[in-house]
């Protein structure tokens, strides 16, 4: 669904950035639980390539989903609701952070496993292919995964036939603590797809106009038949690989560098205080740019802010005042999923 309204591509990355500050404070206060990988710097990415998506079209995720959850269009409070493990949580509650899943919003979740998003993505490209169907499945991923022999098995199989999947490689350097050119041979992510013949380009992910033209492109290639497309995009992660993290391994100008040019905090204003959103990053950048070509007045800009702010203290405050599943239900999942084993673990399948 298309939208070349930037004001709508502002509030989405402002929104996706209320959302995992959010979720940093509930962990910071010790109410959720795991691991949790946030996603601040990498707005840009998310709120550019989803804008174009069509309701039909199938979402793949990894680890750091909640934003890709967010900006498919499932709530705010369902979302905050998985994090807590409560049971109005996207997944029942029993899923947690890596876990979102939405089948009607055809969010095909999120994946703790680096490289599970691969052959995910290529059996619902094939199924929607077989059905001729005009769909394509968007399928995010970061530089680390493409290390994985998943990547390689599922473009091959892709390209060879020619299934609808736009490749989105979310480049933001590190794998946890590795930086690219220490885990992989190519630096050039996107150069890896020309082995498969699949058509690949490096856009700036820090630009959310520059993400959102390059993904209509490619899924219009996609929707004609084209085949598999990919992109890479460059991209930043503030915080650590996750709240465990502290990233003692990046150098401060390096992490000050890339926040200087974060596309949300153009665009952000005051919304977020200066600590977390330091001047310069991708949403301010673009909330500038929005206000100084007329798209937002001040007190424009300040009702979005106020609004975000009030949908993001409401679905908390929805969150938090939700049940815990009970203890039969989480022993009705256990239930049927320990069917599931046995029933394969007998040889029947
Ligand atoms: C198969 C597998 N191996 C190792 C891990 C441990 N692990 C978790 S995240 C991660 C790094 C992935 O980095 P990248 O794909 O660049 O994604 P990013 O965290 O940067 O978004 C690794 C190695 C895992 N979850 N799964």
């Amino acid at each position: 669904m298309h939208s070349a309204d930037p004001v709508f591509l502002l509030r989405q990355m402002l929104r996706a950035r209320a959302l995992e500050e959010t979720a940093a404070e509930e962990y910071a206060a010790g109410r959720i639980a795991g691991f949790l990988h946030l996603y601040p710097g990498e707005e840009a990415v998310a709120a550019g390539v989803l804008s174009c998506a069509e309701p039909g079209d199938y979402i793949v995720s990894t680890y750091r989903e909640h934003v890709h959850a967010l900006l498919r269009g499932i709530p705010a409070a369902a979302i905050l609701a998985e994090l807590l493990g409560k049971k109005t949580g996207v997944s029942g509650g029993m899923g947690g952070s890596m876990h979102l899943f939405d089948a009607q919003r055809r969010f095909l979740g999120g994946y703790a496993i680096v490289g599970e998003t691969f052959p995910i993505a290529l059996g619902a490209g094939y199924a929607v292919a077989y059905r001729q169907l005009p769909e394509a499945v968007i399928c995010f991923f970061g530089d680390g995964a493409v290390n994985q022999g998943t990547f390689h098995e599922s473009l091959n199989m892709a390209a060879l036939w020619r299934l609808p999947i736009l490749f989105v490689c979310e480049n933001n350097h590190y794998q946890i603590g590795t930086e690219i050119h220490r885990h992989s041979a190519v630096v050039e992510v996107y150069r890896r797809a020309c082995a498969y013949n699949i058509p690949a380009e490096r856009i700036n992910g820090m630009d959310v106009l520059a993400v959102q033209q390059a993904a209509e492109q490619a899924l219009a290639l996609i929707r004609a038949g084209q085949g598999p497309q990919f992109l890479e995009f460059e991209t930043y992660r503030y915080r650590g690989h996750s709240m465990a993290d502290p990233g003692a391994y990046r150098p401060a100008s390096e992490v000050q560098a890339y926040q200087s040019q974060d596309p949300i905090k153009e665009l952000e204003g005051e919304l977020f205080t200066q600590a977390n959103c330091p001047a310069g990053d991708c949403v301010r950048q673009f909330q500038e740019q929005c206000c100084a070509a007329g798209h937002l007045s001040s007190e424009g800009l300040r009702q979005l802010q106020e609004e975000i702010a009030a949908e993001m203290r409401t679905a908390l405050a929805d969150a938090q005042a939700a049940p815990m599943p009970s203890l039969t239900e989480a022993q009705a999942i256990f239930q049927k999923n320990h069917r599931f084993e046995n029933f394969f673990g007998r040889g029947v399948a």
